[in-house]
């Protein structure tokens, strides 16, 4: 029967890189802080048969017959995302953070509307406005940055380009902004322009949901998230919002963007929100802020310059214009010796994206293999070492080989290697 065979039968190809992929994983140093390890739970609900379900609608309320069991997944979803997050209302639908914020646009705004965003190129994210992404494409986008001192989002910026152009929504959350945002000041202006505040949490959704970032919540009209970063689930999207505006995002992820949800990722959500629930995961999320700061004083230890000079979280960015290397060509010597980063552009940065003048770090999934400040520490000194000898093959595989080392101490998924 064609169901009972492995996948190194049926497919041997896709099966030989999926186990590279594991090797990759396990062997190397993964610090691209938008990625995180998922429990064998977690794949065990991704990899289910509920990805066989049509389930259009909500539970209860399907357009599918046979959806009783999908909608218990559902509820279970819904109702432990509400408790982590003190949430009045949630759709765990989105497929993905982008689609989240799709949503949002299409449940609070026209096309032409004019709203609020942090620029891309200061830490924000492409679905907050930039001009090519339907963001910046379909809406009239003023967007904010952060101060070229201090590398901080400032009040009196946000307000006054609130107060001149009188957005119809702000967002405030980003990817590339390592700092507390100050979601109360946000409200604030909010209220002075009658605007809806709408957070995107989708990097720091683990650490608020664990009481170690502040929470928008309270604030914030609408919030959203990918499921897949520090909240360590499957990879995904959800919205959270008051009641009010319950119906204009259900309608706008179903039937408005999307079609049958994904009930096998869902599934996982729910496990990921489970895992979250408990006591260890606060212990996590302490641990990945505790191993960002001290990755960050370490690399400034060693003479690289940090933007805003630490982290409040589990992520940092690197400035290198004073090391004589690019962020493009710092990712791919770090990637010669097995460390996982990514370039980045800093605030006010004089190269193109597609070189940039900074690296992103994070600590979120070699705190899961659990690693701590001394491996921290270590791994400071190999990123300087790397950069410093970008030219010294010699010294680069000895950096290769400790992290090797390192990475044998700390296994992850090498049951699933057969070692
Ligand atoms: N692409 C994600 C990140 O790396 O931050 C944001 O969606």
């Amino acid at each position: 029967m064609v169901c009972t065979n492995e996948l190194t039968e049926v497919d041997p190809e896709i099966s030989r890189l999926l186990r590279l992929e594991t090797e990759r994983q396990e062997y190397c140093l993964e610090m691209i802080p938008s990625e995180n390890f998922v429990s064998e739970a977690v794949l065990e609900a991704i990899g289910s048969v509920a990805t066989n379900k049509y389930a259009e609608g909500l539970p209860s309320k399907r357009y599918y017959g046979g959806c009783e069991w999908v909608d218990e997944i559902e509820r279970l979803a819904r109702s432990r995302a509400k408790e982590l997050f003190g949430c009045e209302y949630v759709n765990v639908q989105p497929h993905s953070g982008a689609q989240a914020n799709q949503a949002v646009f299409e449940a609070v705004c026209e096309p032409g509307d004019t709203v609020m965003g942090m620029r891309l190129d200061m830490g924000g994210h492409l679905t907050h406005g930039s001009p090519v992404n339907f963001s910046g494409k379909h809406y009239n986008v003023v967007a904010y940055g952060v101060d070229r001192e201090t590398h901080l989002i400032v009040e009196d910026e946000v307000r006054e380009l609130a107060l001149k152009h009188k957005p119809k929504m702000i967002i405030c959350g980003a990817s590339a902004y390592s700092r507390k945002i100050d979601f109360e000041m946000f409200r604030r202006v909010a209220d002075e322009v009658g605007a809806v505040l709408v957070a995107d949490i989708a990097h720091y959704a683990g650490l608020v949901a664990a009481g170690e970032y502040p929470s928008p919540v309270p604030y914030c009209d609408i919030v959203t998230t990918t499921t897949h970063k520090t909240l360590r689930g499957p990879r995904a999207g959800m919205v959270m919002a008051r009641k009010s505006y319950s119906k204009a995002i259900n309608k706008a992820i179903f039937p408005g963007l999307q079609g049958g949800p994904h009930m096998h990722i869902i599934a996982a959500k729910a496990v990921a929100f489970y895992e979250a629930l408990q006591p260890s995961f606060k212990d996590y999320a302490k641990a990945v802020i505790r191993n960002a700061r001290v990755l960050s004083d370490s690399l400034i230890e060693r003479g690289l310059s940090v933007v805003s000079g630490g982290t409040d979280s589990h992520l940092l960015l690197v400035d290198l214009r004073e090391s004589g290397v690019t962020g493009k060509e710092a990712e791919a010597v770090l990637e010669s010796v097995g460390i996982t980063v990514n370039k980045n552009g800093i605030p006010f940065d004089p190269e193109p994206p597609t070189v940039t003048s900074g690296i992103r770090l994070g600590t979120p999934a070699l705190t899961t293999r659990g690693m701590g400040e001394e491996e921290m520490r270590q791994i400071a000194e190999w990123i300087s070492d790397s950069l410093k000898n970008r030219d010294n093959a010699a010294r680069l595989e000895e950096i290769r080989e400790g992290v090797r080392e390192m990475c044998k101490n700390f296994p992850l998924y090498r049951h699933r290697l057969g070692e």
